[in-house]
């Protein structure tokens, strides 16, 4: 069958057609929480980004593709170097990790050169390889607490994220100005209102919501927090990207769930599709590629965070 030809198939049959060529080349289709529920439907895993990487090491497939965005897919590289790993889309990637150009931690760096450099998960490779050490929304708070006292931290590229860790831990950060559009965009007021409405539902919230709203939330936390959540209680408000709340009602159909705000949707994770998925799988496109150097000293940076918390 031609490539016209299969673009042209219904959902299911599109699906089908992903599950055959995926077993044929032996590949292993890692998809974001945040992707459409019918993408996560034909992956192999279903997570966040530090653990799309790590499954991708355990697994002895010949071909790797990521359903979500560039930035993700250079973090499954760096954990898997030797083997090839493709994007499903050609140009999704996160605004907030593109923000500002990574040069712009060189002048933070010339200004503070003793200070510990943390660098949350989403950001561009190029940006960690110039980091000290990782963290993730998970673990943000414990790896800030395991720095001595007496060293400054410089935290990029979420500034959100960065006051949310200097709320909880009393640390002074040194902070860019980045932050997500999706998330960041959430006002203290529509939390209120969803909160009215919904009393004695949990709030939970993302830490790249802002300040005021991580305050007000009950629970601030990751997306695999919030799934784990969401598995053992009911009454959960979701305050994420939209795809986190879809996959939950998808998995969940008897819990009782809302989100934050419909206008929590992440342009570029939406780039994926289906047809995406199945051209790249057929035509083995936008492969990842890194220079070494920025292999290994992000590296040293993931397994310094590995240290202190697994
Ligand atoms: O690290 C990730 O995958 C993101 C974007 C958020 C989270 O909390 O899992
Ligand atoms: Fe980046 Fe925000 Fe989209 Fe996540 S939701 S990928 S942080 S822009």
């Amino acid at each position: 069958m031609t490539k016209e030809k299969l673009l042209n198939l219904n959902k299911s049959e599109i699906q089908k057609q992903i599950m055959k060529i995926k077993k044929e080349k032996n590949c292993f289709i890692m998809a974001h929480n945040y992707i459409d529920v019918e993408i996560q439907e034909i992956a192999d895993y279903v997570g966040d980004s530090l653990h799309m990487a790590l499954e991708a090491a355990k697994s002895d497939a010949d071909l790797f593709l990521t359903c979500s965005i560039k930035i993700m897919g250079e973090a499954v590289k760096i954990l898997n170097p030797d083997k090839k790993v493709l994007m499903a889309h050609k140009d999704a990637d996160c605004r907030l990790a593109n923000m500002k150009d990574p040069s712009f931690l060189n002048k933070l760096k010339a200004e503070h050169p003793e200070a510990e450099i943390v660098c949350y998960v989403n950001s561009p490779a190029a940006l960690k390889a110039e980091s000290t050490i990782t963290c993730t929304s998970a673990n943000c708070i414990k790896i800030v607490e395991a720095i001595p006292d007496n060293k400054e931290i410089i935290f990029v590229p979420d500034c959100n994220i960065g006051r949310w860790v200097e709320y909880k831990t009393g640390r002074k950060l040194i902070l860019p100005d980045s932050f997500c559009y999706v998330h960041d965009r959430v006002s203290i007021e529509e939390a209120f209102e969803v909160k009215k409405q919904y009393p004695d539902y949990t709030l939970l919230v993302h830490p790249e919501c802002n300040l005021e709203v991580c305050k007000f939330a009950d629970v601030v936390c990751s997306t695999s927090q919030m799934i784990d959540f969401v598995a053992k209680n009911d009454k959960a408000i979701i305050g994420t990207e939209l795809g986190l709340f879809k996959q939950l009602q998808a998995r969940y159909p008897g819990k009782n769930i809302v989100y934050l705000s419909s206008e929590m949707v992440c342009e570029d994770m939406k780039k994926n599709s289906l047809e995406n998925v199945l051209t790249a799988l057929i035509s083995e496109e936008y492969e990842v590629n890194l220079e070494e150097s920025i292999i290994h000293r992000t590296k040293e940076s993931l397994d310094r965070m590995f240290e202190i918390v697994r």
